[in-house]
């Protein structure tokens, strides 16, 4: 039977003629040559396998064209039958490398020939792909893909324990890894903030080690809890639910069990795997915990194997994750115990302690046939045998264990973080730091300049991190991970040279509307227009420059200082203010293009006072890496938020002299200086701020030290008396050495400034 809605055969005989122009395809496809003319996809057309082996393959792509036709497509074994096919076969030719896949879409039938079951699942994303979100019976175009990833390891990370994420959005989450050929998903089920694993032999890891009193709100350091209890954790049936859901997507669930540090949840239930035995809570706030599993008490590892055997009994994964990052060594210096085992094991120290713990859980961990992945501090104190490294910190670790023939997995701070702000600050929702756009992540190559390419092929892939300790909701890890898994998901399937930045954001925008459709809530930081204040002559004007992201033109820019809105499709584009602004520019599509959802608004609100864009002189200058602006950022308009340290603030190690040049002599009432308090960044208050002020600029009179209003935080620095004048100078004394029970005690500390207010 033959079944074509007549938009469908106006469709394909309008393009019949010519070539069909490339769907947008991510990742993009190793190669890819277009045909002429559509294959019409109707509830008319079979799905048939050649082997049983494919039926949950087959299943998965009726129930997918079932979401989108009339009626479900039949599922038929291999055979030659009248009417529209979309044929699934595994090839026995050995060429096709694994996971990889031909596609081959013509009128009158669809061939998807695999290397194996993966595979076959990867040909159908990309065919999921060719199909519109929703809707109904459609066409698509005629063309052959030969197609397979470039990185074996294709992984995404969720952390559920800062913040817990139900199985549902778990669920989600991994359609979204499966749509783009991932392939792993590392779910990082314990940490200090909440145990989230049942383990039926010891209850009391999810009875007490999934709750926490409390949580941290606002940014690090500040000290800030709210007091609403917080947990949650998967059964060991929730659990298989998972991993059954995740292989048939073909995705591995790579299971992370921290140890020995970031260990609160487990030792708050059980503290007699400590070294001093507790009494301990599951953690509110955020950051490294001193105390962690005890190295010396053989207790603790008949604990932890109890805890793996369960672990590696639900999941099938040959890699499990046992952690291994951020361990503090202070309680093993003083832990009898373990100095005794140092002792009696000739460990020189603590490191070697560490070494000597991972060793003997990847005894176990090998013992039961499988092996251990983890952070890259395992590599401290010698690696174990046969441990793969996770690199985070920069690159290093990874290099040191593909040098020494280990395997390792990629996944930097700097590039694959998608904790980190994705666009301007100013515009972003608060998150750890850092910055790392979406283009950032594409132009991430994950073998190392320096491997030689025996060494290379070490290097099993890449990973994106989501750490949720300023994630809370599932629309925000959403957020935070999409688009930027797109991005690596090419980096790690498509092959290196067919990577194109342009071609990739064109792409993209059309895989917008498409999320939107799914319901996922993909940033659009990446088409942020980013408003840059400078100073203009000196005499209280700004000039604001609004820079244009990466993405793609034509489009205009629209901006509006209060209630004006101003479109201009000229590139750079600046504009000069002078009295207090709220300054708002986003981009504007009159191309009528597909993707039409808001573009986002970038906003920046400048409030100006007698110092604003005068003439401002600090000696001495900034240190460089905190200088961004010059002096200028003191008398910006804009007052420095606490999450913007890298930008906004300008940071010296030493005492500055600030003068302010008013321009002509002014009526004054008040003078005041912004300040950093945040002292675990080794941000210190200065000890005093002077003020003096002049009418020629060469003879000052001192007004005297401005008071603080200290808090954590932004602290303000003032002095109000009613005087005249023409030039304000500010002598700001650094703090000096940080003191004792501080961190970084003994060191230099900073001293950050902003915005000065006069008036
Ligand atoms: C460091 S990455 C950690 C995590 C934090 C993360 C925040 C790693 C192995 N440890 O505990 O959540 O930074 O970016």
């Amino acid at each position: 039977m033959r079944f074509l809605l007549p938009a469908l055969l106006l469709f394909s005989s309008c393009a019949s003629a010519q070539t069909n122009p490339e769907p947008p395809l991510i990742p993009r496809p190793a190669s890819m040559i277009m045909g002429q003319g559509y294959f019409a996809v109707t509830s008319a057309v079979s799905i048939l396998i050649d082997s049983k082996e494919l039926k949950p393959e087959g299943a998965y792509l009726r129930d997918v064209l079932t979401t989108l036709l009339p009626e479900a497509p039949m599922l038929l074994p291999q055979r030659t039958i009248e009417g529209p096919v979309i044929a699934l076969a595994i090839s026995n030719d050995g060429e096709m490398p694994a996971e990889g896949y031909s596609l081959h879409i013509a009128p009158e039938r669809i061939d998807l020939l695999a290397s194996d079951r993966a595979g076959v699942f990867h040909g159908i994303q990309t065919l999921i792909q060719l199909l519109p979100p929703k809707g109904s019976e459609t066409a698509i175009p005629c063309l052959t893909i030969t197609d397979h990833p470039r990185f074996a390891w294709r992984g995404m990370h969720l952390d559920v324990c800062r913040h817990f994420f139900g199985v549902e959005f778990v669920k989600k989450y991994i359609d979204l890894l499966a749509r783009y050929k991932m392939n792993r998903f590392h779910w990082h089920l314990t940490d200090d903030q909440g145990w989230r694993i049942e383990i039926k032999k010891y209850p009391k890891l999810t009875e007490v080690g999934a709750w926490r009193s409390g949580s941290q709100i606002g940014p690090y350091g500040r000290g800030e809890y709210d007091s609403i209890p917080y947990g949650g954790f998967y059964t060991q049936d929730q659990i298989r639910e998972v991993v059954a859901y995740a292989a048939a997507r073909h995705i591995t669930v790579v299971p992370e069990i921290e140890m020995p540090g970031h260990a609160m949840a487990a030792l708050a239930a059980y503290p007699e795997y400590s070294c001093t035995g507790g009494p301990f809570e599951v953690q509110k706030g955020w950051g490294v915990f001193e105390d962690v599993f005890c190295a010396g008490n053989d207790s603790t590892f008949s604990f932890l194997q109890d805890v793996l055997t369960e672990v590696m009994d639900l999941f099938p994964s040959d890699y499990i994750h046992i952690g291994g990052d951020e361990c503090p060594k202070e309680r093993w210096k003083t832990c009898a115990k373990c100095q005794a085992r140092m002792k009696s094991g000739g460990l020189k120290d603590e490191h070697e302690l560490q070494s000597y713990f991972i060793q003997r859980i990847e005894k176990f961990v090998n013992s039961k046939g499988r092996k251990i992945i983890g952070w890259d501090e395992i590599l401290e104190g010698g690696l174990a045998p046969n441990a793969a490294v996770m690199s985070w910190r920069g690159t290093e670790g990874g290099v040191a264990a593909a040098k020494s023939g280990h395997y390792a997995v990629m996944s930097p701070g700097s590039h694959c973080y998608f904790d980190h702000y994705q666009g301007d600050p100013a515009n972003e929702p608060l998150a750890i730091g850092g910055y790392t756009t979406v283009q950032k992540v594409y132009s991430y190559e994950p073998i190392p300049a320096e491997l030689k390419a025996d060494q290379a092929k070490y290097i099993l892939g890449a990973q994106g991190n989501v750490w949720t300790e300023y994630i809370l909701t599932p629309e925000h890890v959403e957020y935070m991970a999409v688009p930027r898994m797109l991005a690596l998901a090419e980096v790690l399937w498509t092959p290196k040279e067919k990577r194109d930045e342009a071609d990739f954001i064109k792409r993209l925008e059309l895989e917008f509307a498409r999320l939107e459709v799914m319901g996922v809530n993909a940033s659009k930081s990446l088409y942020q227009v980013s408003i840059v204040p400078r100073q203009g002559d000196g005499s209280g004007a700004i000039i604001i420059d609004f820079k244009k992201p990466t993405a793609r033109f034509p489009l205009l820019i629209e901006w509006s200082i209060g209630d004006t809105f101003v479109q201009n499709p000229s590139w750079p584009s600046s504009i000069e203010i002078h009295d207090t602004s709220l300054v708002r520019a986003s981009l504007v599509d009159t191309t009528g293009g597909v993707f039409r959802a808001p573009y986002p608004t970038s906003t920046r609100y400048f409030v100006f006072n007698l110092a604003t864009a005068q003439k401002i002189t600090a000696t001495p200058p900034p240190a460089e890496r905190y200088n961004e602006g010059g002096a200028f950022t003191l008398v910006d308009g804009i007052t420095a938020q606490e999450k913007r340290v890298n930008t906004e603030w300008l940071g010296w190690l030493k005492d500055v002299s600030i003068t302010v040049d008013l321009g002509s002599e002014q009526d004054i009432s008040h003078i005041g200086i912004g300040a950093l308090n945040e002292t675990y960044s080794w941000i210190h208050l200065p000890k005093q701020v002077e003020v003096s002020i002049s009418s020629d600029g060469k003879n000052y009179s001192p007004l005297g030290s401005a008071e603080a209003k200290a808090t954590v935080g932004r602290s303000e620095f003032v002095i109000n008396k009613a005087v005249k004048a023409r030039y304000v100078r500010l002598v700001v004394k650094h703090a000096g050495l940080i003191p004792e029970g501080f961190p970084g005690a003994g060191k230099q500390s900073w001293l950050f400034l902003d915005e000065i207010d006069v008036h």
